[in-house]
């Protein structure tokens, strides 16, 4: 994979458009198209890892900086009291449909448990 065949790499350079909702030198976020929940954002990683362990294996601090990411994002979304869920689907069992590393933030409402 590519940069230029990746779609978060090319949401992250400007090419596809996004609803952004965070920047920073090292992270990038913006609103899931599909929202699963009234507040559903991605937060990503501006370089290109193909999942979440990748990701700790190539630059572990980077992960600090998804995870401070989301809680400011919470914070600025009113979700920071009520609770949200922080979920890196991983490989196609765990439901990853896009091999650029992204912690989805879910909340704004109740959610329910996992499952099938
Ligand atoms: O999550 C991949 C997520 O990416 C899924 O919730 C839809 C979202 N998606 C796909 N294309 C876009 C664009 N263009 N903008 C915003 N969000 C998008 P996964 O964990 O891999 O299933």
């Amino acid at each position: 994979m590519t940069e230029s065949d990746c779609l978060f790499c090319r949401i992250v350079a400007g090419e596809i458009p996004s609803t952004v909702v965070h920047e920073s030198a090292t992270t990038f976020a913006f609103r899931d198209l599909h929202p699963q929940a009234s507040t559903h954002v991605l937060v990503v990683p501006r370089a290109h890892y193909s999942d979440a362990v990748d990701l700790v294996k190539g630059d572990p601090g980077l992960m600090d900086d998804l995870i401070g990411a989301a809680g400011e994002i919470a914070g600025q979304e009113g979700i920071s009291e009520s609770g949200y869920r922080l979920v890196f689907n991983t490989g196609p069992d765990g439901g990853q449909t896009v091999f650029h590393a992204h912690l989805h933030l879910l909340g704004g409402e109740p959610l329910g448990l996992f499952g099938r």
